[in-house]
């Protein structure tokens, strides 16, 4: 029995609260080691610090935000918050934005376990450096005994210029092909400098999440087969590759066993693929290099990029518990994505022709304010919402048609879903008649090709509201997300709103009662509900550069 395994025995006989208390705060740093910036941390520090937890936990996480000039809010990337959809993060959507000088709460038991991650779900902010790791150890995690020592990395795009300037540029008439911004340089673990201590013979457990904003990325070990044994937090059939592809927000665990001898170091690689950038582009560092340092007292080795990644292919991955296809479906989702400029030349995303645009009530508290007889109306959430309402426990399919030229990692709040099917790029959108996976890999995110579908299942087990929206933060800031009711029904009298985020709402000057438009006395009156993209504000300051997205044409210079 290893170490690790007593520790997370000890740990979970009790489930234990485990509190953090985070100022959010502006630090300057350098994790490309080539330019400094100002960059989002926390108590003053960057890199962020992992959550790390056993299961069944309270995680309470008491956030105050001194950023002085945006607002913030953190989103638990891939727990299922069942009974506490007020955690979940998301403004606009389960709670308000958190204003400068504002603090907040979050309190939620930590499920599932697996390596899952943070990150705000404020106005595109997380690449400008508000992201990190949050890993949840299971007791009864089958791989246990299969390793000695546990490690994580992150992998992300990094940029010399600030979000709310990148978006400015990004939602530009004068780019209205849509073409995002390229990253400057990948890093691995928010730093330029990444050496794991290995020692010979020894079994590791590598845990890999991609923050990055758009890219997505090859990893290799060099010399070292990697074997996984899980994605987002689902534990899988062993198979054992040489390399893998990690798109946005993705998460792949892999087992490697170091060298019988330490006779040399070696490196591995996380390459960015540049095919998402067509070329545009010059990237300045492509690559990261990171070291496995067997013998400190060696040398490095040169490092250099494979001719080419042979990774394996997510969807052929099958969950260790062998979930056999949920069944029959009882209700459909139908996504149709495409990117189209709007009345001021903007490329923006829609789903179904409408681009995401928040509501004026946060769609949880309209859920938990509305009449028992509309609460289950999509139309109280407001068509800028993009709302799908789903009853308690039915399995419910998500068919995503993406009529776009590029491929989009989709991702779902709240639950760990079946991909049932995944179009190769170029072929026909699904129509029902194909073949679905019987025992269905399970994940949270999952990359939809281009000019072709992704399938999803899942059964409606966890009453509360729930975005659906591709992980790519600029798309999610040009409208490319739609918002799941499940079994809202179910949520009054259950569901209270903490006091500490009625308060944020009162400094935000948000509405916290009435449908999407702010309407509290007839909840089927939806006049004044947002449905085209206001003014970008960035937060609390509105941001110069911004002001054009109001219709007045700028040239950027
Ligand atoms: C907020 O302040 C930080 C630190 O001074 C600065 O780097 C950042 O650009 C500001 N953000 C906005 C939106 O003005
Ligand atoms: C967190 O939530 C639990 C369960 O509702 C509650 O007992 C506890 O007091 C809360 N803790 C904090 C710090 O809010
Ligand atoms: C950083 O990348 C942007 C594209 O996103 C590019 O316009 C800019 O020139 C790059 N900066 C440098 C110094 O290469
Ligand atoms: C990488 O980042 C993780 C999580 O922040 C940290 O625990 C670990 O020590 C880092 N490892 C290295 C080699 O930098
Ligand atoms: C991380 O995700 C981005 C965006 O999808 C992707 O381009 C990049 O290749 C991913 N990185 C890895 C290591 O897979
Ligand atoms: C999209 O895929 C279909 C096959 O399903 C193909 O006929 C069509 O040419 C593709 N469209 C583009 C723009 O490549
Ligand atoms: C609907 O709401 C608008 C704005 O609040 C109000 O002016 C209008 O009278 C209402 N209409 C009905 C039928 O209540
Ligand atoms: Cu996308």
């Amino acid at each position: 029995m290893n170490l690790i395994y007593i520790f997370a025995l000890a740990q979970t006989a009790i489930a234990a609260t485990v509190t953090y208390d985070w100022d959010i705060t502006w630090v300057n740093a350098n994790p490309d080691g080539l330019l400094e910036r100002p960059v989002i941390g926390i108590n003053d520090h960057f890199p962020l610090p992992a959550i790390e937890v056993n299961l069944g936990d309270t995680i309470v996480v008491n956030v105050v935000n001194l950023l002085g000039n945006e607002t913030t809010g953190i989103h638990f990337h891939g727990q299922r918050q069942q009974g506490t959809n007020t955690m979940d993060g998301p403004s606009g959507v389960t709670q308000c934005s958190i204003p400068p000088g504002g603090s907040f709460t979050y309190n939620f038991t930590a499920n599932p376990a697996g390596s899952y991650w943070y990150h705000s779900h404020n106005k595109g902010q997380y690449p400008d450096g508000f992201r990190g790791p949050l890993i949840i150890h299971d007791p009864n995690d089958p791989y246990l005994g299969a390793y000695e020592e546990d490690l994580t990395l992150t992998i992300s795009d990094w940029f010399w210029t600030q979000m709310p300037e990148l978006l400015g540029l990004y939602l530009n008439p004068n780019n209205a092909g849509g073409v995002e911004p390229a990253p400057n340089s990948t890093i691995l673990n928010d730093s330029d400098s990444v050496k794991f201590s290995i020692t010979a013979g020894k079994t590791y457990r590598l845990r890999i999440i991609n923050v990055s904003n758009m890219a997505s990325n090859f990893v290799q070990l060099m010399g070292h087969e990697m074997t996984i044994i899980a994605i987002d937090g689902v534990n899988v059939e062993p198979a054992t590759t040489e390399s893998i592809y990690i798109a946005t927000a993705q998460r792949y665990d892999v087992l490697f066993t170091a060298k019988p001898t330490a006779t040399q170091n070696y490196f591995f690689i996380s390459s960015l693929d540049q095919s998402m950038y067509g070329g545009y582009f010059d990237i300045a560092v492509p690559n990261a290099y990171g070291y496995l340092v067997y013998n400190p007292q060696l040398p490095l080795p040169t490092v250099y990029e494979p001719a080419s990644f042979d990774p394996f292919d997510d969807f052929d991955l099958v969950p260790y518990d062998k979930e056999p296809i949920l069944g029959p479906v009882s209700q459909t989702i139908t996504i149709n994505m495409i990117f189209n400029n709007d009345d001021y030349d903007i490329n923006r995303a829609t789903i179904n022709g409408q681009s995401y645009v928040p509501p004026i009530v946060p769609s949880l508290y309209t859920a938990l304010s509305a009449p028992a007889s509309d609460v289950l109306n999509p139309t109280i959430y407001g068509i800028g919402s993009n709302p799908f309402v789903v009853k308690y426990n039915e399995i419910v399919e998500v068919v995503i048609n993406n009529f776009d030229t590029g491929s989009h990692p989709w991702h779902m709040h709240g639950h760990q879903f079946q991909v049932v099917f995944r179009g190769d790029t170029n072929t026909p959108m699904w129509d029902g008649t194909q073949a679905v996976s019987p025992v269905p890999a399970r994940r949270d995110v999952i990359f939809v090709n281009t000019n072709s579908s992704t399938v999803w299942r899942f059964q409606a087990n966890n009453p509360g509201v729930f975005l659906i929206h591709c992980h790519i933060e600029w798309h999610v800031e040009a409208g490319l997300t739609a918002t799941l009711f499940e079994a809202p029904d179910l949520l009054q009298g259950v569901l209270t709103i903490p006091a500490d985020h009625l308060a944020v709402c009162r400094q935000d000057k948000t509405p916290t009662v009435g449908n999407a438009a702010g309407n509290s006395l007839n909840f089927l009156n939806l006049t004044g509900q947002p449905t085209t993209p206001a003014e970008y504000d960035y937060g609390y300051v509105s941001y110069p550069l911004c002001s054009f997205v109001g219709g007045l044409k700028l040239t950027l210079g």
